[in-house]
């Protein structure tokens, strides 16, 4: 049942997390009533509107109707094994409700995943994590890996892949960032982390202005490293495997641990290991 978000819904929702139950608690129960476990999503993560959760949206954006409600989703429903994505048929390999994680297959073909090895490779450099403090970037012993960013709508399959991802998460194509292509030698890594931009952050205001929060992650994986590298999911014990043209897909409705969206690159223990990454933010990014 796709039902619409009334404000007689709004309020049994908005309730229920008042009552302390979690998202899973009253996930299951909408499930119980009818609801497809998609639309179920897109209409919680709306009631943290309602209850003016600290989301560090930039106030007037997000008053001025800028940003697009709800999160990221494929439209899956309960035990569908494939998704099209506007151009492509998609595997849906493993899904988890809390925190949301969906692994999809055959996202990207060995040809696609060759073409953006091949033009982000001579202009890969050290990569860098963002300086808390500034909103800038420094180089960081947690992340040994290289890494370079193409605009969006760079070339031919930068375009395809962003429209591809636009209609597998239904997710405005102008609310994602440029893809970020990194390579992993031997032993490099990316240590757990966040991809959300911390509120706590004196530089995190200044990042929010253009775009919002990160909402969403995809982690498409442009080779397969003949040992390691998976992504891992620390909080909840879950480690997906880097195989090429797979990613790995989460989403994060507030930028708090407690959407137990910690992750990491494991160590490449043998070969190497190329990503795409996407991150999704809640409004138009320039
Ligand atoms: O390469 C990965 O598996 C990975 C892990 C964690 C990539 C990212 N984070 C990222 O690009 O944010
Ligand atoms: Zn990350």
């Amino acid at each position: 049942m796709n039902q619409p978000l009334t404000p007689e819904l709004a309020q049994w929702l908005v309730a229920q997390r008042h009552a302390g139950h979690n998202d899973e608690a009253i996930l299951r129960a909408m499930l119980q009533s009818g609801w497809t476990e998609s639309s179920a999503r897109v209409a919680l993560s709306r009631t943290l509107v309602l209850l003016k959760d600290p989301v560090p949206a930039v106030p007037a954006a997000a008053a001025a109707g800028a940003y697009t409600p709800g999160l990221p989703e494929p439209k899956i429903d309960s035990g569908a094994t494939s998704v099209w994505a506007g151009d492509r048929e998609v595997q849906i390999l493993t899904v988890m409700a809390s925190p949301r994680v969906i692994v999809f297959g055959n996202l990207l073909s060995a040809e696609e995943c060759a073409g953006l090895r091949e033009a982000a490779a001579p202009r890969l450099s050290r990569s860098e994590t963002v300086k808390v403090d500034t909103g800038g970037s420094e180089v960081n012993e947690s992340r040994t890996s290289q890494g370079m960013f193409f605009m969006r709508g760079e070339n031919d399959v930068c375009k395809r892949f962003e429209a591809r991802v636009a209609a597998l998460l239904n997710w405005p194509l102008d609310h994602g960032e440029g893809l970020q292509i990194l390579r992993y030698g031997p032993g490099a890594e990316y240590r757990p982390h966040y991809d959300y931009f911390d509120p706590n952050h004196s530089g995190t205001q200044a990042i929010l202005k253009r775009g919002g929060q990160r909402v969403g992650t995809l982690v498409t994986y442009l080779n397969t490293p003949t040992c390691g590298g998976a992504t891992t999911f620390p909080d909840v014990g879950l480690e997906v495997q880097a195989i090429q043209g797979n990613a790995v897909f989460f989403s994060y409705d507030r930028p708090e641990p407690s959407t137990r969206t910690l992750h990491g690159g494991a160590p490449v223990l043998k070969g190497e290991k190329w990503v795409a990454t996407k991150w999704l933010r809640q409004g138009h990014f320039e």
